[in-house]
């Protein structure tokens, strides 16, 4: 059994999102999303997100290639949640890429490539324009 885990606020879901979910899920037999808590995202980003946590966890939960979603509440304790996990591989969005290297002696690491022209920014000027 080979865990993935990924982690990310995944704010107002689109395309991008589930590529890089179905692409992850891809890599192994089950995937774990740690998914930004409203106070993470609020102290990373400077703005709550648009989707509360619970909200957000269940639009996860919901998709055929997410096994098990958790709250993320600080990048400090990323080591313990992947160690917690028994994560075999850790990927991220290649916006991140060579950030989590440092764990590279737990689990593998691979930064895929974001999906272009698409963001949780883009998609809210979209609709307010
Ligand atoms: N993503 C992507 N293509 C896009 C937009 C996002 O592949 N066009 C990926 C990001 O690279 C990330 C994931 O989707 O791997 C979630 O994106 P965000 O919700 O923006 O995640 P972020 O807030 O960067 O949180 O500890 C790390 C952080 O929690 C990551």
């Amino acid at each position: 059994m080979k865990t993935i885990v990924t982690f990310g606020t995944f704010d107002v879901f689109h395309i991008g999102h589930l590529n890089i979910l179905e692409r992850a899920r891809s890599l192994g037999d089950r995937l774990v999303v740690g998914l930004s808590s409203d106070e993470f995202s609020w102290r990373k980003k400077g703005r709550y997100p648009v989707f509360s946590e619970g909200e957000r966890i269940r639009l996860l939960e919901a998709l055929r290639c997410v096994d098990v979603v958790f709250l993320e509440h600080s990048l400090e304790e990323k080591r313990r949640y992947l160690l917690e996990q028994e994560a075999d591989v850790l990927v991220m969005g290649d916006d991140w890429q060579g950030k989590f290297d440092e764990f590279q002696d737990i689990c593998d690491v691979v930064y895929l490539p974001r999906t272009p022209s698409i963001s949780t920014t883009a998609v809210i000027e979209k609709i307010r324009l």
